[in-house]
């Protein structure tokens, strides 16, 4: 008998083909966030499931779901996912890393330029019909070029963000993360690792990038802020909750900072409405990875996952980006 699967999000048809190829599919054609218990309910009978960065894998899914064995994901970020609950219900998950590192990247650094040059406030000003004559600092920002980019989170995007700042834009590129990179893959890079407070007082545009946690939660907050330039920009593509959204629009307010680009959001969709009055921020609805290609790579590479996983196709048993390998064979 084949196996039955769920695609939790609507997704490419040619993704849905692939797994229908193996198994038995059901889609969600509305494409709503299916609530927790619809979600469970749908998974009855399942072996794997298709997500993305919206559905919860939690313990009481999983305690309901006994026949899950594999949660696939196109998202590279897996805060949604608990992976030691799904390793000890003998699930395998897998996240999406690599495939969306260039795209995500790209995307932070047009964030990051579009906060220092006032490319959103301006637009906004004009399509206001607001423009009537030129003036000598009519929406003057700060400059990208030769300023220090300061890197929070220094993973594989952030990797490719330093490389953008300091080849493309001659950056002085400092960073913090936990882990030091090797000094050889530093001088590549042109970038030096420093303490968080001095990232924060030495930079003039943040672009943050660490995963969510509870360690990262509130990584910047109004104590941060305090400690950065009042000409420096902020720029977040990590998750909504790394920066504290409230300590945030207070700061944008009063030019604590001189301004914001946010991809990401605490309790996204919903977005913190202090920041939809503030002028100085740029705000797009968590799109970082948003190029045709790249979703396209995202979800082939989650289908790969789940055939593997659950033990078909040609690298079955081998899923290629699992995140609790030690399960593997056991799918
Ligand atoms: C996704 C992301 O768009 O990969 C991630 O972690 O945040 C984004 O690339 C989203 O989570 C897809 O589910």
């Amino acid at each position: 008998m084949r196996r039955q699967v769920l695609a939790a999000r609507a997704v490419f048809p040619e993704a849905i083909a692939r797994l229908r190829e193996h198994f038995d599919v059901e889609t969600n054609d509305s494409d709503e966030v299916w609530p927790q218990p619809e979600l469970i309910r749908r998974l009855q009978g399942k072996a794997g499931v298709f997500v993305t960065g919206t559905e919860k894998i939690d313990e009481p899914l999983l305690a309901a779901c006994p026949d899950l064995r594999a949660v696939c994901s196109m998202a590279v970020g897996y805060n949604n996912i608990d992976v030691p609950a799904c390793t000890s219900h003998g699930v395998l998950v897998s996240n999406a890393p690599d495939v969306l590192t260039e795209t995500t990247a790209d995307f932070g650094f047009a964030l990051m330029m579009a906060t220092a040059r006032r490319i959103a406030e301006s637009e906004h000003f004009l399509r206001r019909g607001e423009w009537t004559k030129w003036s000598v600092d009519m929406f003057a920002g700060s400059d990208v070029h030769g300023a220090t980019l300061g890197v929070l989170g220094m993973g594989r995007i952030g990797q490719a963000i330093a490389r953008r700042g300091a080849l493309g834009f001659g950056m002085k590129v400092l960073y913090h993360n936990r882990s030091r990179l090797d000094a050889a893959v530093e001088a590549q890079l042109g970038a030096r690792w420093v303490d968080k407070a001095t990232l924060l007082r030495d930079c003039d545009h943040l672009v943050i990038v660490v995963p969510y946690s509870a360690a990262s939660h509130h990584l910047v907050g109004t104590a941060e802020l305090a400690l950065m330039k009042p000409t420096a920009t902020l720029t977040n593509i990590a998750r909504g909750g790394v920066v504290d959204d409230a300590a945030l629009a207070a700061a944008l307010r009063t030019r604590r900072i001189a301004a914001a680009g946010l991809d990401v959001f605490e309790g996204e969709p919903q977005v913190h409405p202090a920041l939809l009055t503030v002028p100085n921020v740029v705000l797009t609805p968590h799109i970082a990875s948003a190029s045709i290609p790249t979703r396209r790579a995202m979800a082939d590479l989650a289908v790969d996952n789940l055939i593997a996983a659950l033990g078909a196709g040609p690298s079955a048993g081998k899923p290629p980006t699992a995140l609790n390998p030690a399960l593997l064979g056991h799918a």
